[in-house]
C-alpha cells in the first residue's frame, strides 16, 4: 500500500493511551493502520510529565509503507479522532495519542512536523516497545530497558483484560 508512488520504508508509530478503554484503543488503531508489518509487546507505563494522571499503555508499530511523513501525520490525526481525542493540556491524560518517531531515510523539521520525533530516544516508555520491534535504533542507547515504570503486560492481540 497505498496508494504513494515511491518505494516503501520502515516507518516506526508510538501509541499511548491512558483514557477510557486503554486495549481498545490501542487494538482499533492498530486495526485500522495500513501497512502494518509487526507490533510490539504492550507495556503499561508510569506517566511521564503533563499533570497527575493515570498509568499508560504504550506499544510500538514498524509499518512498511510509501506514505509520507506528512501522511502518516494525517493517518495518527485521525486515528485519534477516531478514538474520540479531546486535546486540552499538554502531555496530558489521552484516550489516544499516535506520535511519528522515525522514517527511514527521512528527516523532517516543519511547523507542526519533526522526524525523528525530537524526545524518542529520551523516554523508556518509547525505548522499551521501540527496541522489540527495531532493535537497530535502540541497541546503543542507554535506558531501553524495562523496569518499574515500564512493565510488559502482553502482546496486543491477547489483552489482558486491563
Ligand atoms: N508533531 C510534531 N512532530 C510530530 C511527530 N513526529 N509525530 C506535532 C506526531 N505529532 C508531531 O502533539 C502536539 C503536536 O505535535 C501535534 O499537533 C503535531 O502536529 P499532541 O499529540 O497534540 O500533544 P502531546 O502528545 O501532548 O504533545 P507531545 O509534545 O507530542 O507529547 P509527547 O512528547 O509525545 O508526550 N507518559 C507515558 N508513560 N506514556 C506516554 O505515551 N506521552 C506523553 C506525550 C507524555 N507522557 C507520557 C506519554
Ligand atoms: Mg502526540
Amino acid at each position: 500500500m497505498s496508494g504513494g508512488a515511491g518505494p516503501t520504508r520502515r516507518a516506526l508509530l508510538s501509541l499511548g493511551s491512558n483514557v477510557g478503554d486503554r486495549w481498545e484503543h490501542l487494538r482499533g488503531a492498530v486495526a485500522a493502520m495500513p501497512d502494518v508489518v509487526d507490533v510490539s509487546t504492550v507495556y503499561e507505563t508510569a506517566p511521564v510529565g503533563g499533570p497527575d494522571q493515570g498509568p499508560y499503555l504504550n506499544c510500538v508499530v514498524r509499518l512498511q509503507t510509501d506514505l509520507s511523513p506528512k501522511a502518516l501525520l494525517e493517518l495518527c490525526r485521525g486515528l485519534e479522532v477516531e478514538a474520540g481525542r479531546v486535546r486540552r493540556v499538554r502531555w496530558g491524560p489521552r484516550t489516544l495519542d499516535v506520535d511519528i518517531l522515525w522514517v527511514d531515510g527521512e528527516s523532517v523539521d516543519d511547523e507542526g512536523l519533526t522526524v525523528p520525533h525530537p524526545r524518542m530516544f529520551e523516554r523508556a516508555f518509547v525505548l522499551v516497545p521501540l527496541r522489540d520491534v527495531a532493535p537497530d535504533l535502540v541497541d546503543e542507547i542507554p535506558g531501553g530497558t524495562a523496569g518499574d515504570d515500564v512493565v510488559p503486560v502482553g502482546p496486543l492481540a491477547e489483552p489482558a483484560g486491563a
